[in-house]
């Protein structure tokens, strides 16, 4: 039997070419090889004020991104978080064995904490909800990127404790998978952050369903230094290395040869070929995108998925209840 995997993306906005590398890209990579299920976690996206209209329209948009990037849904389980209640219920169940002070930790929540004027409690305990997410469905390995470290170690943390409590093998103790190139991908205006979907700035993030025109623009406009010299140093040419990671991934080249290539060719050269990349990439799965957003297709395929994983997760639930002496019947 294939092992299992587990991941989702929050449908906050349009996914970013950062989701993409770090994380996406691995979910179409790693489906013949595992048992995959890749979930829209919209329960996590209410963590901070969303508009319900935008809300709904961007998860579908998530949905048939996942589809047209090459996720297929006869060998990996796509669903809605919101249509599979054991991720609310088991929320619930870690949330009451979760400490304050774990969850305070979370940078995520400090980050996330100190833009809103008024703080949800969501937001402090939305690692109950990914803990959960990710043992409801006996997931060996998580595909991510490298942001979401501190969540994974937290679920590795839970899972050893509600196991010397409860039993050996109640719990699966997940592992991450994170990718070669672009585990994090970092702004392309401020390359000490990362690039977040949610940014209000256009110029600093790559969206998966920006035009030609747009792509070429902000890269050209990519913050880099005045070194001049095509080189991988993250410590001094953080935007250019950030770029190369961007090239490495997409064009799934070491990048040592990337910048054997392009070292004495100037930035101009390398960001023009570095944008026909992108662009290269996106148009395709633009294409496919514009076919199932405008069909019903993506309304069965998530039936049918939300139907796989409520079984599943149901069970992993109805185990967790058991050994924590809620279920007396
Ligand atoms: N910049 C990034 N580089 C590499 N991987 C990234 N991921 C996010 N940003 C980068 C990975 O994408 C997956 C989905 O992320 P998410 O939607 O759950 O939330 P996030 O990590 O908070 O991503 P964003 O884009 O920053 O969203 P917002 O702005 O809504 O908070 C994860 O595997 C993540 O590692």
């Amino acid at each position: 039997m294939k092992e299992t995997i587990f991941s989702g993306v929050q449908p906050s906005s349009i996914p970013t070419l950062g989701n993409y590398i770090g994380a996406m890209k691995s979910f179409v990579d790693l489906q013949d090889k595992y048992q995959a299920t890749y979930c829209i976690v919209n329960q996590h996206a209410i963590t901070v004020p969303q508009d319900p209209e935008i809300l709904v329209r961007q998860t579908k948009q998530l949905a048939a991104l996942y589809l047209a990037i090459g996720i297929d849904p006869n060998k990996s389980t796509v669903f809605v978080q919101s249509e599979v209640p054991a991720h609310s219920q088991i929320a619930w169940l870690i949330t009451c064995q979760i400490g304050v002070g774990e969850l305070e930790r979370m940078t995520q929540y400090k980050d996330k904490s100190a833009k809103q004027e008024s703080v949800g409690a969501g937001l402090l305990c939305y690692p109950a909800l990914m803990v959960g997410d990710i043992v409801l469905y006996d997931a060996k390995y998580v595909p991510v990127g490298d942001d979401q470290r501190q969540h994974i170690e937290l679920t590795r943390n839970f899972v050893d404790r509600f196991n010397n409590r409860y039993g050996e093998d109640i719990l699966v103790k997940p592992e991450p998978i994170y990718p070669n190139a672009g585990k994090r991908v970092m702004s392309l205006q401020d390359p000490s952050r990362k690039m977040s979907k949610s940014d209000e700035n256009e110029k600093s993030k790559i969206s998966m369903l920006d035009e030609p025109g747009q792509i070429i623009k902000k890269i050209k406009s990519a913050v880099t230094d005045s070194i001049g010299v095509v080189n991988y140093d993250t410590a001094n040419q953080a935007g250019l290395s950030n770029l190369i990671e961007i090239y490495a991934s997409l064009s799934e080249q070491p990048i040592k040869k990337i910048v054997n290539q392009y070292h004495d060719l100037g930035y101009g050269r390398f960001k023009s070929d570095l944008a026909d990349l992108v662009v290269s990439v996106l148009e395709p799965i633009q294409k496919r995108y514009n076919q199932l957003i405008a069909s019903d297709e993506l309304y069965d395929i998530l039936s049918i998925g939300a139907t796989k994983a409520n079984e599943t997760a149901s069970q992993t639930l109805a185990r967790m209840e058991k050994v924590m002496g809620i279920r007396y019947r």
